[in-house]
C-alpha cells in the first residue's frame, strides 16, 4: 500500500513545487506601508493606484497577504523598532516625511539600504506658508490684538517694521531655505544658521557651533527647522535660549527633540521668551496632560506645518519609489552618516 502510493505522493509534491514556483514568478514585488493608523487605508489606496506593478500591503493589517522575502520597498512613518530586519530583500525605504529620525532611531536599520525622504515643492511652499503665518503673528502681536478685542479695548499695538526685525532660521535645507526666502521677500532681516554655512541670497548665514552665539544674539523671532540628530538634540536649552533677544519668540517646526521642554517653559515663565509656536513634539500626539497644551504663551499646532499626506505626497513617493526601482539617481537620498 505504502509502496504503491509513493509515485502519487511524488507527483503531488512536484505539482506543489511547480505551483509555488509559478506563484513566485507571478507574485509582484511587494511594497509595505506603515503609517499613522488613521491614514493607512488612504495610503494603501493611493499607492496601490499609483504603483500597479507592485503589490501594496499594510504592514500589520495585511500581514498574511505578503511574504516578507518579497518585500522590496517600505514606505513608513514612525515604524516599530526592528521592523526592517523582517525583510531580507529590502531594496529601499521611503520616509513619509522630510525628516528621517523616526526611521533612523531603529538601531537595526540596514545601513546598505537607500533611504529616500519626501520633500517636493508643495511641502517647501507649505512650510514657507506656515513660517510666514507664525512669524507675522508674533511680529504683529496677534495674540495681544485678539485679547484686546475680547475685552472690547481699543488698543493700538505698534510694532517695528519687518526690516527692523531679525528672524533667525536654524537649518537652511530644503524647508529652511524656502522659509528664509519667503521672509526675506517680506523684508525681514533674515539670519540663517546651518552646519556648513552654504550661502543663501538675502540671508546672513552663520555656520556651526562656533557661530551659534553670534547667530542667536540678534534674533527676535527664532524658527527651528533642524533635523533631529545627536548634534541637534536639546540644542535649544537654557544656555542657548538665554542668548536670544529679551522677549524673543520661538517657532519650532523641526523636531521636538531639538528643544529642551523644561528649559522652554522656564524661559517663557521668566519672560525671557514672550511666546512659542510648537508644531513638533518629543511624543506625538502630544499627551493630553502635557503642560504645553495649557500654557498661555504657547500655541500648539499638530505637526501640520508641512506634513506629508497621501493626496499631496503619494505622487512624489510613487515617483521616488519607481525611480529607485529603475536604479535612477535620487535627489532626496538621505546621507546615513550625517543622519539627514
Ligand atoms: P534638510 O536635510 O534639507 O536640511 C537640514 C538643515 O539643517 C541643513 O541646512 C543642515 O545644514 C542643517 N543642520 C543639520 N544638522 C545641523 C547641525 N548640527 N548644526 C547646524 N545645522 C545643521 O532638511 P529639510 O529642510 O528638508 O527639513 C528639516 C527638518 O524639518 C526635517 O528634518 C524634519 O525634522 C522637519 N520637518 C517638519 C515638518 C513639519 O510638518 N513640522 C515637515 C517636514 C520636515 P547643512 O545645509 O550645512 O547640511
Ligand atoms: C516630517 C514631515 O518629516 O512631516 O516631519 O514631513
Amino acid at each position: 500500500m505504502l509502496h504503491r502510493s509513493r509515485p502519487a505522493r511524488a507527483a503531488r509534491e512536484l505539482t506543489a513545487i511547480a505551483g509555488t514556483c509559478a506563484n513566485a514568478a507571478m507574485r509582484k514585488p511587494a511594497v509595505v506601508i506603515r503609517s499613522e493608523p488613521h491614514r493607512r487605508q488612504w495610503w494603501k489606496e493611493t499607492l496601490g493606484g499609483l504603483l500597479p506593478e507592485f503589490g501594496v500591503f499594510l504592514l500589520e493589517e495585511d500581514e498574511r497577504a505578503y511574504e516578507p522575502r518579497d518585500v522590496e520597498y517600505v514606505v513608513a512613518w514612525n515604524p516599530p523598532l526592528g521592523m526592517f530586519a523582517r525583510f531580507p530583500n529590502l531594496k529601499g525605504v521611503l520616509s513619509i516625511g522630510a525628516g528621517v529620525s523616526h526611521i533612523l532611531k531603529d538601531p537595526h536599520y540596514p545601513r546598505g539600504v537607500p533611504l529616500i525622504r519626501t520633500v517636493g515643492e508643495p511641502f517647501r511652499v507649505r512650510m514657507a506658508e506656515y513660517v510666514t503665518l507664525h512669524v507675522l503673528r508674533h511680529h504683529r502681536r496677534l495674540a495681544d490684538v485678539q485679547a484686546a478685542h475680547r475685552q472690547c479695548a481699543w488698543t493700538q499695538h505698534l510694532t517695528p517694521l519687518a526690516s527692523e526685525t531679525t528672524v533667525g532660521v536654524m537649518g537652511l535645507g530644503a524647508l529652511g531655505s524656502a522659509a528664509a526666502r519667503a521672509l526675506a521677500a517680506l523684508r525681514y532681516r533674515v539670519h540663517g544658521w546651518s552646519r556648513t554655512g552654504r550661502p543663501l541670497d538675502g540671508v546672513r548665514v552663520f555656520a556651526g557651533p562656533e557661530q551659534l552665539q553670534a547667530f542667536l544674539c540678534e534674533v527676535a523671532i527664532l524658527v527651528v527647522l533642524l533635523p533631529h540628530t545627536p548634534d541637534t538634540e536639546n540644542i535649544l536649552c537654557a544656555r542657548t535660549l538665554s542668548m536670544l533677544q529679551d522677549g524673543a519668540c520661538l517657532i519650532n517646526a523641526g523636531r521636538g527633540e531639538c528643544v529642551n521642554d523644561d528649559d522652554l517653559l522656564a524661559a517663557l515663565d521668566s519672560g525671557k521668551l514672550s511666546a512659542a509656536t510648537l508644531d513638533v513634539f518629543r511624543q506625538e500626539p502630544l499627551p493630553a496632560l502635557h503642560p504645553f497644551w495649557q500654557h498661555p504663551k504657547i500655541l500648539v499646532t499638530c505637526h501640520t506645518a508641512a506634513a506629508v499626506d497621501p493626496r499631496v505626497g503619494g505622487r512624489i513617493i510613487a515617483n521616488n519609489l519607481r525611480a529607485a526601482a529603475r536604479g535612477e539617481q535620487l535627489p532626496d537620498l538621505v546621507n546615513l552618516e550625517r543622519g539627514y
